[in-house]
């Protein structure tokens, strides 16, 4: 941690520069809605989500709840946009999640300083903790200048900077048909009373201010990693120049619920927010009746066809979606799909409020407050289950250094009884073997059964070995022929791991559990220096002649 520190001081934005896909991978990220997350001054207004208001989060309010965030074991948060956004109230509101660009040029005031956002940066360097930002490059925002039923729409094009007036743009016309990609890339978004002005990206004027901009805006404010917005909207060929031009590692948004739209995407960038995999998940963990065999089935289209299934997003709630508690309170259920997002391939994303039990619905009413939870962490269990995931997480990660590289395989479960439904599936990434059901609460019937070491995908265990649940410390004992037998209790998600390493999990004293930043270094060296340690020693041996941990 010392060095870490100490080497953000003498090298500044170099290593956030350097921070790549495999920077990333070992990495945990909470999304932050900026305007929602923490007052500057740790009041507590309310916030009525259906006013679609700014509601007053800032940048320094988030510094200000660092250790909420790393005290459950994420290592990156993701902010929202952070640029000037369009001023008022317009059809649907004010531009309060900062998707509403309105200058590139200038920080959104409305979050902070420009210098606000730099306190931001290097608060989470001097943790270990890295930066993701959100940036919009499909769109800018205005309101319209006469608000009769005038079509095409009039705006003030010169308040769209930095870019030069109309020209700039892609002529006015809504995607009607989302089978069409040139409308789905040349058309506009929103609707008429709130259009989102599609930037003309094949006009190379303009593809030359976004590149310039995002290397400036990377440097600038040391982010270390970009999450792209309305990927699926800019012709594909736009962005490995432009991700480039950022030179850290980005997620982008693809809107879509298969693998087949979604993989071609992954060849550009670094990786996709996984929505395909959040779909099967989502469906197969809102109800009893849900189908857990399609999680197996797109899991897999994403891992044959993702160019780094590793470098994914992996997530079950965001700000557009509605969170998995406005379809179930059923607390089994709950848990197991929040178990998925940290035990698959992909890189684990938590929304804030996830963790506090939130239950909003659609857009805007997912995007509850966090002050109002009081940032509580007693009695909370879904903040101690995400607590133990990351940590399960960091200590599988730690043990085994092919973790980050070795594919999950997937157990469907044959159901009990010919009458009922399959709700078990068990999922294999050494030292990790999860067990899932959609049983819900009251479950006692799901049994899951995975095969032995010598079997393909098997858990990896030996013979006679003792193997702990990371969430409640329950022994359960591996077969002579390396295979696993469990019963389910009371539909509840199982992560089990050897003793010698589970247990320090389950009982709070694993790598990450109670101290982020402590795991982080554990987590560094586990991997035999991981990259970013690595590069820092390295360059830290030149400039001091000395290693120093
Ligand atoms: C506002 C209001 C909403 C209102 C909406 C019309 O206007 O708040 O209540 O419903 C920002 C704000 C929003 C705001 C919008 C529009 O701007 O956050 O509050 O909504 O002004 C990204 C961001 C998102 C952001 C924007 C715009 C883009 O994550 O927060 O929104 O910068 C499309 C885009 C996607 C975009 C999303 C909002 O719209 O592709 O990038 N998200 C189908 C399409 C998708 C489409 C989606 C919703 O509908 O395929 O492309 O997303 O319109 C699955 C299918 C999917 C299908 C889904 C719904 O079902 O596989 O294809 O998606 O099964
Ligand atoms: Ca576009």
């Amino acid at each position: 941690m010392r060095l870490l520190a100490l080497s953000s001081l003498l090298l500044g934005p170099t290593l956030a520069l350097c921070a790549s896909s495999d920077n990333w991978k070992s990495r945990s990220i909470y999304q932050v809605l900026t305007d929602r997350f923490a007052m500057a001054d740790g009041s507590s207004p309310s916030c009525d989500t259906s006013q679609r208001k700014y509601c007053g989060g800032t940048f320094s309010g988030i510094v200000n709840k660092l250790d909420y965030i790393q005290n459950m074991g994420f290592d990156a948060i993701w902010i929202s946009p952070v640029v000037q956004n369009v001023e008022g109230d317009t059809g649907v509101g004010e531009a309060y999640h900062g998707y509403w660009t309105s200058n590139i040029n200038n920080i959104n005031s409305h979050f902070g300083s420009s210098d606000d956002l730099k306190k931001l940066s290097s608060a989470l360097h001097d943790r270990g903790m890295y930066l993701m930002v959100d940036v919009v490059v499909n769109h800018l925002a205005a309101i319209p200048t006469n608000t009769s039923d005038i079509y095409p729409e009039p705006f003030d094009y010169s308040t769209l900077q930095p870019f030069g007036g109309q020209s700039s743009f892609h002529t006015q016309c809504f995607i009607s048909d989302y089978n069409n990609q040139t409308d789905v890339e040349q058309c506009w978004l929103g609707t008429p009373s709130s259009p989102l002005i599609d930037l003309d990206t094949e006009n190379s004027t303009n593809v030359d201010i976004m590149n310039n901009w995002v290397k400036n805006l990377v440097s600038e404010y040391s982010i270390d990693g970009l999450r792209i917005d309305t990927l699926k909207h800019v012709r594909k060929d736009f962005w490995p120049d432009f991700a480039s031009s950022a030179g850290v590692y980005t997620v982008g948004e693809v809107l879509i619920d298969n693998t087949t739209y979604a993989s071609p995407y992954t060849q550009l960038i670094s990786g996709v927010l996984d929505y395909p995999t959040y779909f099967a998940v989502f469906s197969a963990f809102t109800s009893t009746s849900g189908n857990v065999s399609h999680i197996a089935e797109i899991a897999q289209q994403a891992q044959k066809q993702y160019k780094d299934p590793f470098a994914s997003g992996s997530f079950i709630e965001n700000h557009d979606q509605p969170r998995v508690q406005s379809e179930t309170s059923d607390q089994a259920l709950v848990k197991n799909a929040i178990t998925w997002v940290f035990v698959n391939d992909g890189i684990p994303i938590l929304y804030q409020g996830q963790e506090q039990g939130y239950q909003g619905g659609s857009d805007p009413a997912n995007r509850e407050a966090l002050w109002l939870s009081g940032y509580n962490t007693d009695n909370k269990p879904l903040l101690t289950h995400v607590t133990k995931l990351n940590a399960a997480r960091k200590a599988a990660i730690s043990s085994n250094p092919n973790f980050l590289s070795t594919q999950a395989t997937f157990h469907v479960q044959q159901s009990s009884s010919s009458s009922s439904d399959t709700h078990g599936i068990a999922i294999s990434k050494p030292p990790l073997l999860t067990l899932l059901t959609n049983g819900g609460e009251g479950d006692s019937s799901t049994v899951w059964t995975v095969p032995g070491n010598d079997n393909e995908g098997g858990g990896g265990f030996e013979g006679g070995q003792t193997l702990v649940d990371v969430f409640t410390c329950e022994e359960v004992n591996v077969k002579s022929d390396g295979s696993v037998e469990v019963t389910a209790r009371n539909g509840e998600p199982m992560v089990l791991m050897v003793k010698e390493i589970g247990e320090g999990v389950c009982k709070g004293s694993g790598s990450g559990s109670s101290n982020g930043a402590s795991g982080f270094m554990r987590m560094g060296m586990g991997m035999g220096m991981g990259v970013e340690v690595g590069v820092v020693v390295g360059v830290m041996g030149v400039l001091l002649g000395m290693v120093v941990i």
